[in-house]
Parts: C-alpha cells; structure tokens; sequence
C-alpha cells in the first residue's frame, strides 16, 4: 500500500509497527530513507498506542491492513487472532470517534468471511459464513465498521478482498510455499544436488488469486468514493492449488507427473537420475474446516470504481517463481 501511495498521492505516510528486538523489516527496507514515509511504534494489542498514534499524527485516512492473516495459525492462537483482527478495529474506531472524526478508515476483510459458500461467484450480498476463529474475527470486526459508520458517520469501509499475493508473500501460504519449494527444486535440479520433498495440505482447495499490487488501487478507490461502500475485490477466476503447482513446475521447467488421491497423491520430477519424488500431502496441514471454493464478483468494483484485476493467474505465478528463483539462485 505504501509503494502504491507513493506513486499515487502527495501524502505523508506513516507505518504502524511494534518495536521488536529482531526486527523483520524486510518487506520495507526499500522505504529506508524515503521522506514521505515514517515508522511509528504501535501496538495493536495497546489500545494507548493506537490512541497516542491517533492524537498525534491526526490522519486523514487509517488503512489498516495489520492482523493475525493466518487462517490455520488461527486455531492454534484463537484469541490472539480476535484480539489482532476484531478488538484492535474497535480500538481504532473508538480512537477515530473520539480524536480525528474525519479521518477515513479501511480495515481489510476477507473472502473468508463468506467462509462455506452458498453461490458462486461471491458478491457483497453473499452471506457471511465463517469457518475459522480468523474469519469470524474478520466478521466481527465487519460488525463494528457498520455500526460505527451508522452510529457515528464515520467513513468507515471493510472491502472483501479475495486472495492477494506476491513475491513479498510470507512463506506459510499456500502460493509462496509452492513458489519457494519449486523454485528450490529447480535449483537443486541445476546443482545435482538430492532434491528437497514440498509438504503440502488439501491441493484440491480452489482460490480466487489475484496480484496484491493491482487491489491497492481498489483500496484507495474505496476510501475516496463519494459515500462509504464495501466492495468485493477479486480476479473473477478460481483455481485448485494443484493447477497453482502445475503451472509453477512448468514455468520453472521441471518435467513432473503426478499420481494418486487424496492424502496420497505425489508429484514426481523426472530428471536423469529417473523419477525423484518432489511433492506429497502431510495431513498436519489440514484446517479442522476448510473452506473449500472462493470466487468473487467485481462487478460492482468494476462498475461503481471503474476498478479491474489486471494481472493474470499465469502471470501471477510467473512472477512470484521467477522472484524466487532469483533469490536462490544467488545463494
Ligand atoms: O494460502 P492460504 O493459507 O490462504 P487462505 O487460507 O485462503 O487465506 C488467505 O486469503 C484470505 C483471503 O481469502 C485472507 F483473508 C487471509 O488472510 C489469507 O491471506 O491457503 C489457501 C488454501 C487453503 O484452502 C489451504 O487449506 O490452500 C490450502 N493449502 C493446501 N496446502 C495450504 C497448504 N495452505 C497453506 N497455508 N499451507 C499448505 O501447505
């Protein structure tokens, strides 16, 4: 989001982040010594800092995009993940009411919210039905952006945004773990070494992926449209994981089959040692529920924003193996 209001807009911006004693920065280090961005210490389980943060900076807009995104690593820290993603939002709603009544606030939602679907593709009447502590933290938090914006006429919005990567993706999701594990295949592959084996969960799951960099245009649209309105961003395409790892080995070059079913379907590579096992399902990563199929309507984006996913699943993964091959290449 920063990069997108760099490029875009005349803003000063500050980055919210608690002050830790191994910092991991990474994702930001290209801002170092960027004029118009600041790192402020914040804490999203302080309600003080948030408070402080609100009263002395005095924001026209908040765009909170910090949480607990880990779907799965919500049933090991459930109330870790509500207090990150539901009462921190009511946090800054209540700092927002009380010290800078203008400022517009974006709080990011989730297709998870819609959860176990009951039509397809999912538009903003679709029904909330969550499946995991994260995405009823989400609804929750959905619940306070309406109240407060009713209550109190904030501008307040929680867009759904369907599945957004990267090639800044943490390494825990679906499409970077698949991006890093093949591309350290490959390079395994060109260095004659044994190869590494990617454990993987249910690759029969179907996700709405879209490149995170095209929605910050759909963000930013949200909060400077003339009344506060949530919107579905999403792609409008909906693939297995499994095509995720086809397409990802074909554009690393890795000539594969697969076989089996279920828990036991295997990815082989073929290479001139002969067949090498590359990929296999390890039940541990497993959701207790799963939601199985995500595909969102744009429509009303597209129609009321003039907004549109502008990269395509292809180039998606392309990008994000090509990244990663490039980082272990120069290892
Ligand atoms: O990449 P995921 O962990 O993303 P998930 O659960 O769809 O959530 C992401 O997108 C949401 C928007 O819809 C965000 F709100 C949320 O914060 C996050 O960014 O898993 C995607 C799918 C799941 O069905 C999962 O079961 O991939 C399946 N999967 C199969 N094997 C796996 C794995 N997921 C992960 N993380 N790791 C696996 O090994």
């Amino acid at each position: 989001m920063v990069d997108f209001l760099l490029k875009n807009t005349k803003h000063q911006i500050y980055g919210g982040a608690r002050r830790l004693s191994v910092k991991n920065h990474e994702n930001i280090l290209h801002l170092e010594g960027e004029e118009r961005f600041e790192l402020v210490s914040m804490d999203l389980n302080d309600a003080h800092s948030i408070r402080d943060i609100i009263i002395d900076i005095k924001p026209d807009y908040f765009i909170n995009f910090a949480a607990q995104s880990f779907v799965a690593g919500s049933w090991e820290y459930p109330v870790q993940t509500w207090n990150a993603d539901a009462s921190a939002v009511l946090h800054i709603l209540e700092s927002i009411r009380r010290f800078a009544p203008s400022c517009k606030f974006y709080n990011a939602g989730s297709s998870e919210e819609f959860g176990d679907v009951s039509y397809s593709p999912q538009d903003e009447k679709h029904p909330l039905n969550p499946q995991s502590p994260y995405a009823a933290a989400k609804c929750g938090a959905r619940h306070l952006v309406r109240v407060y914006n009713k209550s109190y006429k904030l501008f307040a919005v929680q867009g759904w945004l369907f599945n957004h990567e990267g090639t800044r993706r943490g390494l825990d999701f679906v499409t970077r773990k698949t991006t890093n594990g093949i591309a350290k295949i490959k390079v395994a592959l060109e260095r004659g070494l044994s190869l590494p084996i990617l454990e993987l969960g249910n690759i029969d799951s179907q996700r709405d992926w879209s490149d995170a960099e095209d929605f910050m245009e759909g963000v930013w649209a949200m909060l400077n449209a003339s009344t506060p309105t949530n919107y579905v961003l999403a792609s409008g395409e909906m693939h297995t994981v499994r095509h995720f790892i086809e397409e990802a080995l074909k554009y690393a070059g890795i000539e594969f089959f697969n076989e089996g079913e279920g828990a036991d379907e295997k990815f082989y590579a073929l290479s001139d040692n002969g067949k090498e096992l590359i990929i296999q399902i390890n039940p541990k990563f497993y959701r207790p529920a799963e939601v199985h199929e995500l595909l969102g309507d744009a429509s009303k984006a597209r129609k009321e924003l003039g907004w549109k996913a502008k990269t395509s699943f292809k180039e998606l993964v392309v990008k994000m193996v090509e990244r990663d091959l490039e980082l272990l290449r120069k290892e």
